[in-house]
């Protein structure tokens, strides 16, 4: 092209990304100037509005800017409320390509407490749970677990999920029926070094606290709470699959020889599969024969000790049912093996039952 010997103004773009450095996302209403010239990022109120009801949820932290001169250094000024304003210097190369310039800002606000677990206030916890304070802004690790106190006193372990979430868990299973107050002090502070606001009204200096308080006492093992069929009653159908309803989650000691089942007529393991689920806080366990129970013959079922609770309360010792099946003329063949689909569910001993001689 040719502009007859009159030089057109050389105009350039600069364009990207402002974001926030700790968490990533893009800032709304930061402003990006050049001179003269000023863009000013998307905000809920000019644009997001129109596609979300949410004012957090929608960011893009775009900013464009034309009109600036080329075959020059441009010195970029960012800011935007509560970031520590920044500058860019970049050479814009000519008019016909984006000269692109993102960058970071480092919020000036004072960290704080953005959510806890247990909740302030939670009077169920249960006594093995963690503890988990989860920061507005990236932490310093060491002054977070320096300013940390449980009270009445707890000995544990501090991990960190990221930058934000620091998390106590204790050596032991705290103490039932207990309320717990968690103390974050003062003099936590954040990456930066930006002094701990605890009660996040903008002036940092104050600690934050929650309370919760733990269940009641539970010093008992699972208990069977229900049998079908009901033991040493006629199992009227060899059909069904029958199944123990534990009084609570089994939460340990399962193992592939916690329960024998045993055909007594013939002194014969009965191999079964067993499938165990966890609904409202308890476990019931259910029994499918590989094959047909045979009637009028005696079965056993022994639970054997060694299952416990999460609170690790174990059961001490075997317990014993047996039924006899019906003598009922039935001419079905085989139960359903119900092995397709559901196998993750499935909890197949290695040996079902045990020859008793
Ligand atoms: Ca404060
Ligand atoms: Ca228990």
């Amino acid at each position: 092209m040719s502009y007859h010997g009159k030089a057109r103004p050389k105009v350039g773009i600069v364009t990207g990304i402002i974001t926030d450095v700790d968490t990533g996302l893009p800032i709304n209403g930061a402003t990006a100037t050049i001179g003269e010239l000023t863009y000013t990022t998307d905000t809920y109120e000019s644009l997001f509005n129109k596609y979300s009801s949410d004012p957090e949820q929608l960011h893009n932290g775009f900013y464009y800017i034309e009109q600036v001169p080329t075959d020059a250094e441009a010195k970029i000024i960012f800011s935007a409320k509560d970031y520590y304003s920044d500058t860019l210097s970049i050479s814009v190369l000519n008019d016909t390509t984006f000269n692109f310039a993102d960058i970071q800002l480092y919020s000036s606000l004072k960290p704080s407490v953005a959510a806890v677990s247990p909740t302030d206030g939670n009077n169920a916890v249960e006594p093995t749970d963690v503890i988990g304070i989860t920061f507005s802004k990236k932490m310093n690790k060491i002054s977070c677990q320096e300013a940390f106190s449980i009270v009445p006193s707890v000995e544990g372990q501090f991990t960190w999920s990221n930058d934000f979430r620091m998390v106590f868990t204790p050596n032991a299973n705290i103490q039932f029926e207990t309320t717990y107050t968690v103390t974050i002090a003062a003099t936590a502070k954040d990456l930066y070094d930006h002094p701990f606001d605890g009660n996040n009204d903008g002036t940092p200096g104050d600690a934050y606290s929650f309370s919760f308080t733990t269940t009641i006492t539970d010093l008992d093992a699972p208990a069977i709470s229900n049998l079908f069929p009901v033991g040493n009653d006629e199992f009227v159908n060899p059909r069904a699959p029958f199944s123990i309803v534990f009084d609570e989650e089994i939460k340990s000691g399962l193992t592939a020889t916690s329960f024998v089942f045993t055909n007594k007529t013939t002194n014969t393991s009965v191999p079964s599969k067993i499938r165990k689920h966890d609904i409202d806080g308890k476990t019931t366990m259910n029994f499918f024969p590989n094959s047909a129970l045979i009637p009028n013959n005696e079965y056993e079922l022994i639970v054997k000790s060694g299952m416990g609770d999460k609170y690790g309360n174990t059961r001490t010792e075997d317990e014993v049912f047996s039924f006899i099946v019906a003598g009922i003329a039935d001419n079905f063949t085989a139960i359903d093996n119900f092995e397709s689909g559901i196998a993750e569910n499935w909890w197949e001993p290695q040996q079902s039952g045990s020859t008793t001689e």
